[in-house]
């Protein structure tokens, strides 16, 4: 099956490079560093979960993540999943400049809560570095053309990726390092073959820089294809009292509510590749308007753009991100990590629907 999608992916252009790591299973794994901005919606906290679920699995192994908002507390909410998920080293970043968000307490639902009640390192995004300085330093430590790069919010940490300078780290620019050490960039973003998208339209000029000048091959996940499916109701009933996802869903939409999976479609793909649970266009260009963050998509000989379209039904696709996201941690808890989690455990017992005046309207 592996082979046979290899091949695919070979008739379709999609980039194969050196070989990735093998899984005790004999599987491809795929190195992946997320990129999110984890906190305005929670779809990013259920991407996490999903990522950590395909490593247990030995599908993929999570190199890095950092947060691209403002708000101090997407780090440590980031290290708390980490640490929940029995990966509490993986390396967290975060933007250290002024975000897209113009007053990211409005965005801290959940973020915040699961920062401050669930175990991490962090506590604050004060103390996580900034996200350029841990990807250059992720990337060159790792084989050349490896790294699978997967970007869930506004782009302005990648932007500021391929704008660094050479430094103790690597002598290369980020433009090159990219070049060098990244074998393919997912992206949640944008709507296909045209349109506007939230994470586009949040920091439109870095969308424009990083859809013209990302050097590797980039598959997109449009706001068209999460739309359809909605998941997380089953966290309620079905995750523990102690899990922080648990918490994250019933914090930003109510225990028992369903939210969209933008984010989990383009970590699906990063890691299973666009031809499993999909199909892929051909390839082409995405253009995207500095000032409005509008894109349009258009076919290109040696394009290296691509987005996602609908294949599996939106059940199954359902299913498959559902049952990733309820997938218990690998190994039993470390005695006493969820000792400061009771008042949250309690305080999440299904009660009136929580969402707060930020709403629904994502995008
Ligand atoms: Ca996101």
């Amino acid at each position: 099956m592996r082979g046979a999608l290899l091949g695919l992916a070979l008739l379709a252009g999609v980039a194969v490079t050196a070989p990735a790591p093998r899984a005790a299973s004999g599987a491809r794994l795929t190195p992946v560093i997320l990129d999110t901005d984890i906190g305005p919606d929670v779809d990013d906290a259920g991407t996490v979960a999903l990522l950590h679920a395909l490593a247990d699995r030995g599908e993929a192994q999570i190199l890095a993540m950092a947060n691209c908002t403002s708000s101090e507390w997407g780090a440590p909410c980031l290290d708390a999943l980490n640490t929940y998920y029995r990966r509490p080293n993986i390396p967290v970043g975060t933007f250290k400049g002024q975000g897209f968000l113009a007053n990211p307490q409005e965005h801290e639902k959940y973020n915040r809560a699961v920062a401050e009640r669930f175990p991490n390192s962090l506590k604050s995004g004060r103390s996580a570095p900034d996200a350029a300085v841990v990807y250059r330093e992720v990337l060159s430590a790792q084989p050349d053309r490896s790294v699978t790069f997967c970007a869930v919010g506004p782009l302005n940490n990648l932007q500021r990726l391929l704008d660094s300078r050479p430094d103790a780290f690597s002598a290369l620019s980020g433009a090159e390092l990219v070049a060098r050490k990244v074998k393919q960039l997912y992206v949640m973003g944008g709507r296909y073959p045209e349109g506007k998208e939230w994470n586009f339209e949040q920091d439109p000029a870095a969308a424009a820089r990083v859809m013209r000048d990302w050097p590797t091959p980039v598959c997109l996940s449009g706001f068209e294809i999460g739309v359809r499916v909605h998941t997380g109701a089953r966290l309620a009933s079905e995750a523990p009292a102690e899990s922080p996802l648990r918490a994250a869903y019933a914090l930003y939409i109510g225990a028992g509510k369903e939210r969209e999976s933008w984010d989990q479609t383009a970590a699906l793909a990063a890691v299973r590749g666009p031809f499993v649970h999909w199909s892929a266009s051909a390839p082409g260009t995405v253009s995207v308007d500095p000032k409005t963050g509008a894109n349009r998509w258009r076919p290109a000989a040696g394009g290296r753009h691509r987005y996602l379209i609908e294949r599996d039904s939106i059940p199954r696709v359902k299913q498959t991100i559902e049952e990733l996201m309820l997938q218990a941690p690998a190994s039993p808890p470390h005695r006493g990590l969820f000792a400061r989690t009771t008042s949250i455990a309690r305080a999440l017992r299904p009660g009136p629907h929580r969402h707060s005046a930020l709403g629904l309207a994502r995008r």
